[in-house]
């Protein structure tokens, strides 16, 4: 049983990207095949959509590939060169914690144009609001070499396209995965177009990058800003971030478009993460964000898959995210709930800390509501 949708919400996927590979060879008597990053939770979002019947109620979008033209926008000539190389002789490494398998880089090419194709559909007015769920995932890749699983910059270079192409002026990206969006903040240091803001796990990946006085450089100063949250934070810190820092920066910014690179891995029980966020979390900043593209730009907002490593958790974070974009509403009961009833979700005073800190360095506190 599905309640009807209330919005127009665009939802892309494609069977190519279940089947990229990311297997990395660990060495002498560690058994081939062990992978943080794998189809299988990300399959099971786009299943669990299906199999509450909640994709009747989503625009299908379908994803074509980006060129090696739109690749150049930001990646140098030199990395997209070692990428066809490495992809036409059966794989090989991108750079840092970044296998792929023969054709990697023709699947990477799609999940950049799967998550241009939902800003596409958003800016045309064709839908209105997105979720691009694509592999592999793009905010670790930087200019000249893939890291963290990434090997393209899926959302960065979907944004310049639109500037591009599609006459789109300022741009918001916000990145709730629980690693640092490191190549957004690369790709758009100085640029006073494009606010990007991460909130992260602290020193998590990459290590040493990610941190509160990176703030933009040139005629971008102000424009990037960092939320390093201690590991352990749980709804209570990310309200906060967002009350405090998220919000009035995006308002004070006045964006055209509303950018999100979505991680479910700081989820509850992410191998990878340490932080607490339940299903219903993840809803609810879902629900911010679309509050906030509404009264600020028409409701343009686009979303694109990340990271999120429990196959368990995942899958019902993607659905929760989806029926609050589209305001339709499935029947699934989640069956991790209980996260939200731990005690470590309320603010804890050493999380507010790191918040007021950001709101000092952006000077925030003076920012008003509506
Ligand atoms: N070797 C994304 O979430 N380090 N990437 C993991 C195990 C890399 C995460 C530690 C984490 C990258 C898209
Ligand atoms: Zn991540």
């Amino acid at each position: 049983m599905v309640n009807p949708a209330q919005r127009r919400t665009g939802f892309l996927s494609d069977d190519r990207y279940f089947v990229h590979r990311t297997e990395e060879m660990l060495g002498p008597y560690v058994g081939p095949g062990l992978a943080f990053e794998t189809p299988a939770g990300k399959r099971l979002i786009r299943e669990l959509v299906r199999t509450t019947g909640l994709d009747e109620h989503l625009v299908a979008l379908a994803p074509t590939p980006l060129e090696r033209a739109d690749l150049l926008r930001f990646h140098t000539p030199e990395y997209v060169d070692r990428l066809e190389q490495l992809s036409a002789t059966g794989g090989g490494s991108a750079g840092e914690e970044t296998m792929f398998g023969p054709g990697g880089l023709e699947t990477a090419m799609l999940s950049a144009g799967g998550t241009y194709e939902a800003v596409r559909a958003v800016v045309a007015g064709e839908v209105d609001n997105a979720y691009a769920l694509v592999r592999p995932p793009g905010h670790h890749a930087e200019r000249d070499w893939g890291r963290g699983y990434c090997l393209l910059a899926n959302l960065t270079l979907a944004a310049l396209k639109a500037r591009a192409e599609l006459g789109v002026g300022r741009v918001v990206i916000l990145d709730w995965d629980v690693h640092h969006g490191n190549g957004a903040e690369q790709a758009f240091y100085e640029d006073p177009d494009v606010l990007t803001i991460s909130l992260h796990q602290d020193r998590l990946y990459p290590r040493d990058s990610g941190m509160v006085e990176h703030i933009g450089s040139g005629a971008g100063t102000g424009a990037n800003i960092n939320v390093p949250l201690p590991g352990g934070s749980g709804r209570g810190a990310y309200v906060d971030a967002f009350e405090r820092v998220v919000e009035p920066a995006v308002r004070r910014f006045s964006p055209d478009l509303v950018l999100v690179s979505s991680g479910f891995d700081a989820g509850g029980l992410d191998p990878l993460g340490r932080m607490l966020l339940a299903a219903q979390t993840f809803g609810e900043l879902t629900q911010r964000v679309r509050l906030l593209a509404e009264d600020l730009c028409g409701g343009r907002l686009a979303m694109t898959h990340e990271g999120g490593y429990s196959e368990l958790h995942a899958p019902f974070c993607g659905l929760r995210v989806l029926e609050e974009l589209s305001g339709a509403a499935t029947s699934v009961a989640d069956p991790f709930s209980y996260l939200s009833g731990y005690p470590a979700q309320a603010l804890a005073a050493h999380q507010s800390a790191v918040v007021d800190e950001v709101v000092a360095v952006h000077g925030l506190a003076s920012v008003t509501g509506p």
